[in-house]
């Protein structure tokens, strides 16, 4: 199982923004074009299942989405020699249990928000109990996906890997560390010194954003039947992606815009909230936040030219404005 080491470094890097590249948004487009019908057709279930329920899960679901994670499984598997349709309930399986993440980091008992992909949030739509089964049925849905989806071989280790992705050790304790630094459970990070703050910051977004990550591009590797050494490739360029996405995510936070964005902006800030742009500023968050991106384009050099989309993505993410 792949994982990250916690770097703990302070901002790095320099050069412009490289401007977002309207082949990475060709691509993206067509990821959205292949996977939104698959997750639309996991979302015909039984007539068992609550109306109510049904509905809140395809309203989080299908709502319009980057598909980020769905992109890696399917470029991963195509970097790795394999084929789109194999790594198709991969695919599916991680973007259910990131949707089911941010209706549950929605939720008024966690980030309290109102607006999710430009829509209400699944408990302003709904309610807030919906909200709850809603994330607690797409993460069932999602183990049940890769399981009936990957071929026998290999669906126990998919299964492990979203496991643990999703678990006490990556999404969940991540996200259980992020509150209890805002709700004052633990000692107060203030008094401890900027490189220590950025260390504990990399420690959550290593589990809260960056396990997910690292599981899509495992099991794209995992379904086209990649090596050990095609593996350790697309972790390496997980581990630096993840973050690099984490930095962008905080800027977009402190200077996007809700237009742009379909979330709301300036919580962080709001809350007085460790971030990366508030412990090494603005600047050197983006320096940092390019450096990653050239790490991880770095990191897929050895799979060719295969790996394109990863190398573009990774540069796209530290430039984009949503
Ligand atoms: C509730 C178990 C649990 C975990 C919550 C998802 C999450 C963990 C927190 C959301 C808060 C947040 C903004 C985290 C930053 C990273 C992140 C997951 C951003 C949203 O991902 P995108 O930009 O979203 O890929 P879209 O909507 O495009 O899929």
């Amino acid at each position: 199982m792949a994982s990250c080491q916690t770097a703990g470094r302070l901002a790095s890097g320099s050069g412009g923004p490289p401007a977002p590249s309207g082949d990475i948004a060709a691509a993206l487009e067509r990821v959205k074009t292949f996977i939104e019908p698959r997750l639309d057709a996991a979302m015909q279930l039984s007539g068992d299942a609550a109306p109510r329920l049904l509905d809140s899960m395809r309203y989080s679901l299908l709502a319009p989405g980057k598909r980020l994670r769905p992109a890696l499984v399917l470029w991963a598997a195509g970097a790795c020699g394999g084929d789109w349709d194999s790594a198709a309930p991969a695919a599916v399986a991680v973007e259910m249990i990131h949707a089911y993440s941010l209706v549950h980091d929605d939720l008024p008992a966690m980030d309290d928000d109102d607006l999710r992909r430009g829509r209400p949030t699944c408990h302003r739509a709904f309610d807030e109990a919906t909200a709850i089964l809603c994330g607690d049925a797409l993460q069932a849905l999602a183990f049940e996906t890769l399981a009936r989806g990957m071929p026998a071989a290999t669906a126990a280790r998919g299964c492990l890997v979203l496991a643990r992705a999703s678990g006490a050790e990556a999404l969940v304790g991540g996200q259980a560390d992020d509150l209890a630094a805002e709700r004052g459970w633990i000692p107060d990070m203030t008094a401890s010194t900027a490189a220590e703050q950025v260390q504990w910051l990399e420690r959550v977004h290593r589990r809260k954003t960056g396990a997910l990550f690292l599981a899509a591009l495992e099991l794209g590797g995992l379904s086209a039947g990649a090596d050990a050494a095609r593996l350790a490739m697309l972790a390496s360029y997980g581990c630096a992606f993840g973050l690099a996405f984490q930095i962008a995510d905080d800027l977009l936070d402190a200077e996007g815009t809700e237009a742009a964005l379909g979330k709301r902006v300036g919580k962080d800030a709001g809350r007085g909230k460790l971030t990366f742009p508030t412990v090494v500023g603005l600047e050197p968050s983006r320096a940092r936040g390019l450096a990653l991106a050239e790490e991880a384009s770095l990191a897929v050099a050895g799979l060719g030219t295969d790996a394109a989309e990863l190398t573009a993505l990774a540069r796209w993410i530290v430039a984009r404005d949503h």
